[in-house]
């Protein structure tokens, strides 16, 4: 790491943080985002414990308070003081407090309908780990902890459309990686909306060429909107689109765990989350392992089949504790080898195969890098014993983080900045990574 990096690095990281603090939660971006979102929350929750654990858990537990009846926690809480205008989908659009009022909606703050990954629970242990003692005496753990079952519930029961065991999204904004080729296959069966029905925000900040589609836009549209006009029911046979990704599931397995601690913490009994995380796990290895691959491969619950697309989703198993040996050391070949180039071609994991038709190093979520990806690889990497690869990785990150103002993503052979800049998971998790 060149010398000075780390300082230089830590006190930008730490201004980006402090300019998209709002006073109860982070925007991920002041441009582009400006509301608050789940998994950013989480990721943003990781880096702030360094800074300040309160505010830490105060974005947690922001976040938390916009939790449905039903355990859901909403991919995004709106900010009343943010016009309409300044993105979309809009709360006009979701019409969150009275389309899910059967759900359990809050009434009081709008939000939208659908979900992102579930990365809270992890979140939470570690930002409690960060001063113990200021949790403690906040009360923290046990305010968060029922929320965090509920949420981990939500998805374990209503969510397994599949019935296999696992977890599905319904939407392709419900994994995160928003316009990803994995969910190319099964989005083509969805008719969209013309494009002059709606009108997107995110062309006034971002650059076309890097953004989803008109046509992607379309068919979000459609999903979005029928899934609201079923009152945002979770019947699994009414769902167009349902597909089990291994990122979401293995996160999910990573916060039972954690939930598994924070019960230890509170005095509750552990052995359901453990029980839980271990039957998850032995689903996951079951049903989405791919030996051909040598990855994770997405299920696409509707057809009934896997989806044959190299996501970088399908790599982020290697942050489950308890992988066989043989998978995980599979894993770390895939991530190193021609599809995804770590430490070779790339210098940050790619969000999808170098080699795939669908590969553009500029569009969202169809190749370029993104931090908080790069950030659980890191951290998988370590687990399982691959050190140098781990230091090597995140020597890496912290660079082209502080070298781009912490843009939201990356080319991943050259680290040149993509999107936004002033990102706060980039920031927060460049400060996780340099304590
Ligand atoms: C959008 C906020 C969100 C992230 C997603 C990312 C993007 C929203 O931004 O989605 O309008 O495209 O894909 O993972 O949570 O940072």
């Amino acid at each position: 790491m060149p010398p000075g990096l780390p300082s230089i690095a830590y006190n930008g990281a730490r201004g980006v943080l402090s300019r998209n603090w709002t006073g109860s939660s982070t925007v991920p971006s002041r441009a582009l985002y400006p509301h608050q979102w789940s998994w950013d929350s989480a990721f943003i929750a990781i880096g702030l414990r360094h800074l300040s654990p309160t505010r830490a858990q105060r974005e947690l537990e922001t976040l938390l308070s916009a939790q449905w009846a039903d355990g859901r926690v909403p991919h995004i809480v709106f900010n009343p003081a943010v016009p309409l205008t300044a993105y979309f989908p809009s709360p006009d659009f979701w019409r969150s407090s009275t389309a899910g009022d059967k759900a359990g909606a809050p009434a009081a703050v709008e939000t939208s309908g659908i979900v992102q990954p579930p990365v809270h629970a992890l979140a939470a242990w570690l930002v409690h780990q960060a001063d113990p003692a200021a949790s403690a005496r906040r009360g923290f753990l046990h305010r968060v902890y029922p929320r965090l079952v509920a949420w981990q519930r939500y998805l374990t029961d209503r969510r397994d459309l599949g019935g296999r065991g696992l977890a599905s999204i319904l939407h392709p904004w419900e994994s995160g990686m928003d316009n990803s080729p994995c969910w190319d296959p099964p989005l083509a069966r969805i008719a969209p909306v013309a494009a002059d029905t709606f009108h997107r925000a995110d062309l006034d900040h971002g650059c076309p060429a890097d953004r989803p589609t008109d046509l992607d836009y379309g068919r979000y549209v459609r999903l979005a909107e029928t899934y609201r006009d079923r009152g945002y029911a979770d019947d699994a046979d009414t769902h167009p689109f349902a597909v089990e990704d291994p990122a979401l599931n293995a996160l999910l397995i990573v916060s039972e765990h954690a939930l598994a601690r924070i019960a230890t913490a509170v005095g509750a009994d552990p052995a359901d989350h453990l029980v839980r995380a271990e039957e998850l796990t032995t689903s996951m290895l079951k049903r989405l392992w791919n030996p051909d691959a040598g990855m994770f491969l997405c299920h696409d619950v509707i057809a009934g089949e896997p989806i044959p697309e190299r996501g970088v989703s399908g790599l982020i198993p290697l942050i489950v504790p308890e992988l066989p040996e043989d998978v995980a050391d599979t894993l770390v070949r895939t991530a190193v080898g021609e599809h995804f180039g770590l430490g070779g071609a790339c210098r940050l994991a790619p969000s999808y195969d170098l080699t795939g038709a669908s590969f553009d190093p500029a569009r969202y979520w169809r190749g370029p890098a993104w931090f908080n990806i790069n950030w659980l690889l890191e951290r998988g990497l370590r687990q399982h014993g691959a050190t140098e690869r781990a230091d090597a990785l995140r020597a890496e990150a912290l660079s082209a983080a502080t070298a781009t103002g912490f843009a939201e993503y990356v080319d991943p052979f050259t680290g040149e900045a993509r999107g936004s800049q002033d990102f706060s998971w980039t920031a927060a998790l460049t400060v996780d990574l340099l304590i």
